[in-house]
């Protein structure tokens, strides 16, 4: 049994609220209850952690470390684009994460297609809205399965 942390940055506790033809109409909530369930079955604890606040992502995914925390599930959001301070505390705590966005960013604004995360993640998973997050906690429990 693993513990495993679903992150969401800015915005993203909007989810189901506005823009559903974009992003889905599940709420956060939703996601995050749905996700823990899945997780259990799988025999994984599964927190949740969303900010609006780059410095409060990069503190979580430090105390990610020191809670013994396995695995990390991170849709960034807009800082997926911009910050290198969440790659660095990334990085820093050495742990596997799998990237992921609901909408296809790669098809989306030219600003999208360039993550400060990607090249360091297992991999990435885009463009499947909700279903998203299920695929990438399948991807991540299967990467720690493997170790
Ligand atoms: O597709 C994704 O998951 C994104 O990470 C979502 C970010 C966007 O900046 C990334 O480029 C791609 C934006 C999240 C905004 O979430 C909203 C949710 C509901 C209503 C409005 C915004």
């Amino acid at each position: 049994m693993s513990q495993l942390l679903l992150l969401n940055g800015p915005n993203l506790n909007l989810l189901g609220s506005r823009e559903p033809g974009v992003y889905g109409a599940a709420t956060l909530a939703q996601i995050e209850t749905e996700l823990a369930a899945e997780a259990s079955t799988l025999g994984h604890q599964l927190s949740s952690f969303q900010s609006n606040h780059e410095g409060a992502l990069v503190d979580r995914i430090q105390q990610a470390r020191r809670e013994g925390v396995a695995g990390i599930i991170i849709n960034a959001g807009a800082y997926t684009h911009t910050s290198i301070a969440i790659r660095d505390a990334l990085l820093a705590v050495a742990l596997p994460y799998v990237e992921v966005h609901l909408s296809n960013v790669h098809a989306r604004e030219t600003f999208r297609h360039q993550s400060y995360l990607s090249d360091k993640a297992i991999g990435v998973i885009v463009g499947f809205g909700p279903k998203g997050y299920r695929l990438s906690l399948l991807a991540l429990h299967e990467h720690l399965a493997a170790l």
